[in-house]
C-alpha cells in the first residue's frame, strides 16, 4: 500500500482534510508559505464539502500558533490547578509517567489508573489504537465513553444493530423532512444544501426544537418543544399512524417485532395529552402527524439535542421506530438518518488485544469516582482527547477531583486547556495538520486522509508515536505492535472494506460501501440477529428505569423551574478552539421570562441551582422557548464572570438508556447578579 507522503515543502498547497467532531470530514486545501501555514481552505474532493468550510476549521491556524499552545512537556512546579509548570525533556516526562503508573500499579493493581479521552480530533488512528494497547496491557480500569450518542447509539443498536442511514446527497429525494433534535445550520453546516434543494423541490421542512435556530427559521413548521418531552410527541405520531390507518401493517408483520407493545404504549398519548406534555399546540401536532402519515419519501434526521435528557434514550428509540410503523422504508430519501459512524463495519484487527476485566467508570460520573469512589480509588489519571474541566457533567466535583493532591493526573493536549491546568505532567500533542488521520464522515459516508502538511509545533508529537513509547518503557511492548504513526496507519488502512485502503492510500479518499448512498431496506438492512426492526427490544425495556416508551417527568422544582440547555455553538466544537477569544458569551432568555424576573437585554445576570451557579450577561430574545435558557457548550472558564461554565449547574444523572449525559436537564433560576461579584 502507498501512502501519501507528509507533505513538508515550504511553499505548497496541499491536499488534506478535516477529522474534527463534525458529522462533515470536509476535504481541504492548506496553503503553506516559508513552512508555516497562511490559508486553509475547502476543496471540492469531497462533493459535501463543495469548496467551502467553517470558520472554525479556516482560523484553526489560531490554535496552532495561538499564545495557547502546548510546546513542550513540563511537570508542575505550583499547586494543583494553579497552571505553574517547569518544561522538561520528553524523555523525562514520559519516565516519570512510566515510573509513577509502575508503582500505582504495583501497590493499588492497574485498576487505580483510569484513562479518560474522548473524542479528540475524532479521527481513525489518534483513538483506539496504540492507547488502547498500552492501557488495555497495562490492566487499567476501563471507561464507559457515554458523554455524547450513548442513547441515540443504544437506540439505533437496539432497534436496527445500527444500519446505515440516509446521507445527504438523497435528502433532495424526499417530501417531508422532520429536523429532530439537531442544528445543523451550527453543527454540520454543509447539510444547509441540501435541506435548501429538497425545499427548492418541494418538500415540507419540519423542525423539532426548544430553539428557532437558523434552520427552524427555514422551515415550514417549526415545533418549539419543551426540552425533554420529545418521547411523548413520537408517541402520539405513532398512536396517529396506528388508529389512523396509515401503520404500514404488510412491513411491520414481514420486517419487525414488537410493534403491538409499541401500539400499547403509544396508546396512551392522544394530540391532546402530548401538546399538553410538550408544550406545543394540539393543532401543531395532528398537522405533523398527517404530514408525516401521507408523504413518501418520509426522512428523519435524529440529531443528539434529544437524546441529552433523563427520557433520551426512550426519545430516540421513539423517534427511530417512526418510519418502520408509517412504513417509509425502501425508497431513495426515505427512512432515517443520523450517525453513520459504525456503518462501516471496520474490523478494527489492530486492536487486538482484549479487554481486561476491569471495572468501568462511566464518564459521565468523573467528578464522583475521583471523590467518592464507588470501587478500587483513583490514583493515576490519564487525560487525552479531552476537555473534562469543561465538558464533563456537574462540573464542581470534577474540578475538586483534578485538585486532589493525591491525584497523580497527566494531560495530553495540543493547548492548556482548563483541564490540562489540573496536571501534574503535561505533554504536547500536534494538530491534525501536524501528523496522519483518517477523517470518517458520519453524516454522509466518506473517508478522507488527513496529513501533515507542516511540521509538528515545537515538540508537539501525535499520540501514536507518544503511546508506543510509553508501551516500551513499562515493558508492554510486543514485537507484533506497529511501532510508530506510519506502521500503525497502514495497519488502520488495512482494516478498511474493499479497495478501500489501496485507493485511499493513492488517492487520499475511497469509494465508499454502496458508492456511499444506501437506500434503507434496499442496500441496507437491520443488523440485528434476525435481522428484523426490533421495535420493543426487551433488553431495553428491562434498562430504562420506568421501561421503555415511559416518559419521565420534567425536574424542575418551584425553586428552579427554567430548563438549561446547552447546544453546539459555531464558535468551538464541544470545547475544541474555545481558548480563542470570542464575545462576551450570554445566557439566552425569553422575553417573557426576563420580564418576569425584571432583566433587561445585558444584564449580568446569576444562574443558579442546589449544585452551582454560573455568571454571565443575558440576551433576551424570542429565539428561545419561554422556560427555557441557552448557554453554548464548550465554552472555557476564562469566558463567564465566575470561571463556571453550564456544566456546573448539570447533575450527573443518566439517561434512561446508554448510560448518557442528562446536560440539558439542569433546571435552574435566573436573578440579577448582585454587585459584589465584579
Ligand atoms: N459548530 C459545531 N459543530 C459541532 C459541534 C460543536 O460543538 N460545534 N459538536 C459536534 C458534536 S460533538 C456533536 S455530538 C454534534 C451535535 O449536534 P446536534 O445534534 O445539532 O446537537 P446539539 O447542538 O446538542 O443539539 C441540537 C439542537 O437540539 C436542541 N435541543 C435541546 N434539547 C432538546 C430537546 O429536548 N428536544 C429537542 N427536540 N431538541 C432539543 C438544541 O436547542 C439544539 O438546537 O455536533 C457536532 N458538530
Ligand atoms: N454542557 C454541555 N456539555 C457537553 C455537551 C453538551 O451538549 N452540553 N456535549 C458533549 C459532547 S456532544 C461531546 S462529544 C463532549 C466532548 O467533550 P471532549 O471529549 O472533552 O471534547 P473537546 O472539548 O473537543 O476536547 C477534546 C480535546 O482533545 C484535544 N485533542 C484533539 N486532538 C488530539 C490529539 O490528536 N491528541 C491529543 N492528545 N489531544 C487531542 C483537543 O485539543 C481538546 O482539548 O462534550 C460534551 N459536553
Ligand atoms: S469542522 Fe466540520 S464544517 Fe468545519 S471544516 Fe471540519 S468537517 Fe468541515
Ligand atoms: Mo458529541
Amino acid at each position: 500500500m502507498a501512502i501519501r507522503p507528509a507533505v513538508a515543502p515550504p511553499e505548497a498547497t496541499v491536499e488534506t482534510a478535516c477529522p474534527l467532531d463534525c458529522p462533515d470530514a470536509c476535504t481541504l486545501n492548506v496553503t503553506v508559505r516559508g513552512g508555516r501555514i497562511t490559508v486553509i481552505d475547502g476543496s471540492t474532493v469531497n462533493p459535501v464539502t463543495g469548496g467551502y468550510i467553517c470558520s472554525k476549521v479556516r482560523h484553526f491556524d489560531r490554535r496552532i500558533y495561538g499564545e495557547d499552545r502546548l510546546q513542550f512537556p513540563a511537570v508542575r512546579v505550583g499547586a494543583k490547578g494553579e497552571g505553574r509548570f517547569r518544561r522538561v525533556s520528553w524523555n523525562d516526562a514520559l519516565d516519570t509517567i512510566a515510573t509513577t503508573f509502575a508503582g500505582i500499579r504495583a501497590t493499588h493493581g492497574g485498576e487505580a489508573i483510569l484513562p479518560l479521552s474522548y473524542g479528540g480530533s475524532n479521527g481513525l488512528l489518534t483513538q483506539d489504537t496504540t492507547d488502547a494497547a498500552f492501557f488495555r496491557r497495562l490492566g487499567s480500569a476501563r471507561l464507559d465513553r457515554t458523554v455524547c450518542a450513548a442513547p441515540t447509539g443504544a437506540a439505533n443498536m437496539g432497534l436496527y444493530g445500527k444500519m446505515p442511514s440516509v446521507v445527504y446527497a438523497d435528502y433532495e429525494h424526499a417530501k417531508v423532512i422532520l429536523v429532530w433534535g439537531a442544528n445543523p445550520s451550527a453543527s454540520g453546516i454543509h447539510l444547509m444544501p441540501y435541506l435548501k434543494q429538497a425545499r427548492a423541490n418541494g418538500a415540507t421542512l419540519v423542525v423539532i426544537d426548544p430553539r428557532a435556530t437558523t434552520v427552524a427559521r427555514q422551515a415550514d413548521i417549526h415545533l418549539a418543544i419543551r426540552p425533554g418531552t420529545d418521547v411523548v410527541v413520537a408517541l402520539a405520531l405513532h398512536r396517529h399512524l396506528f388508529e389512523s390507518g396509515a401503520a404500514d401493517q404488510a412491513f411491520l408483520e414481514a420486517h419487525t417485532t414488537g410493534w403491538e407493545q409499541l401500539r400499547v404504549r403509544a396508546s396512551a398519548w392522544t394530540f391532546e395529552r402530548a401538546a399538553e406534555v410538550s408544550g406545543l399546540r394540539v393543532s401543531d401536532l395532528e398537522r405533523v402527524a398527517r404530514l408525516y402519515a401521507t408523504a413518501s419519501p418520509a426522512l428523519i434526521k435524529c440529531g443528539w439535542g434529544l437524546e441529552r435528557n433523563r427520557n433520551g434514550g426512550n426519545a430516540a428509540a421513539a423517534v427511530l421506530a417512526l418510519p418502520a410503523v408509517g412504513g417509509k422504508f425502501g425508497v431513495r430519501g426515505g427512512g432515517y438518518s443520523m450517525s453513520n459512524s459504525a456503518s462501516w463495519g471496520i474490523t478494527p484487527s489492530w486492536r487486538e488485544d482484549a479487554e481486561p476485566p476491569t471495572r468501568v467508570v462511566n464518564m459521565n460520573r468523573v467528578g464522583r469516582e475521583l471523590l467518592e469512589p464507588a470501587g478500587t480509588p483513583v490514583r493515576g489519571l490519564f487525560v487525552y482527547n479531552c476537555n473534562p474541566a469543561v465538558t464533563l457533567p456537574d462540573q464542581q466535583r470534577v474540578l475538586a477531583g483534578l485538585a486532589r493532591e493525591d491525584l497523580f493526573t497527566v494531560v495530553f493536549d495540543q493547548v492548556l486547556t482548563d483541564t490540562a491546568v489540573y496536571a501534574d505532567v503535561v505533554l504536547p500533542a500536534t494538530t491534525f495538520l501536524e501528523h496522519y488521520d483518517f477523517a470518517r464522515a458520519y453524516g454522509s459516508l466518506s473517508m478522507h486522509m488527513t496529513r501533515p502538511v507542516i511540521e509538528p509545533v515545537a515538540e508537539s508529537r501525535p499520540n501514536t508515536d507518544v503511546f508506543a513509547e510509553l508501551l516500551a518503557r513499562m515493558d508492554l511492548g510486543r514485537g507484533t505492535d506497529a511501532t510508530g504513526e506510519l506502521e500503525q496507519m497502514l495497519q488502520v488502512m488495512a482494516a478498511l472494506p474493499g479497495n478501500m485502503p489501496a485507493e485511499i492510500g493513492d488517492l487520499g479518499h475511497a469509494t465508499p460501501p454502496w458508492h456511499g448512498r444506501p437506500v434503507q431496506f434496499v442496500d441496507v438492512f437491520p443488523r440485528t440477529p434476525d435481522g428484523r426492526v426490533a421495535l420493543f427490544p426487551e433488553h431495553l425495556d428491562r434498562e430504562a428505569p420506568q421501561g421503555l416508551y415511559a416518559y419521565i417527568d420534567d425536574p424542575g422544582t418551584p425553586d428552579y423551574p427554567l430548563a438549561l440547555i446547552s447546544p453546539a455553538s459555531e464558535r468551538t466544537i464541544s470545547s475544541t478552539l474555545g481558548e480563542l477569544e470570542r464575545p462576551v458569551v450570554r445566557l439566552e432568555m425569553h422575553p417573557d421570562d426576563a420580564a418576569a424576573r425584571g432583566l433587561e437585554d445585558g444584564d449580568d445576570v446569576t444562574v443558579t441551582n442546589a449544585l452551582g451557579t454560573l455568571d454571565c450577561p443575558v440576551k433576551v430574545t424570542a429565539l428561545v422557548r419561554p422556560g427555557t435558557v441557552a448557554f453554548p457548550k464548550g465554552v472555557w472558564r476564562r469566558h463567564t464572570g465566575n470561571r463556571l461554565t453550564s456544566n456546573a449547574l448539570v447533575p450527573d444523572t443518566l439517561t434512561d438508556l446508554g448510560g448518557g449525559a442528562c446536560f440539558n436537564d439542569a433546571r435552574v433560576q435566573v436573578a440579577r447578579a448582585s454587585s459584589r461579584r465584579r
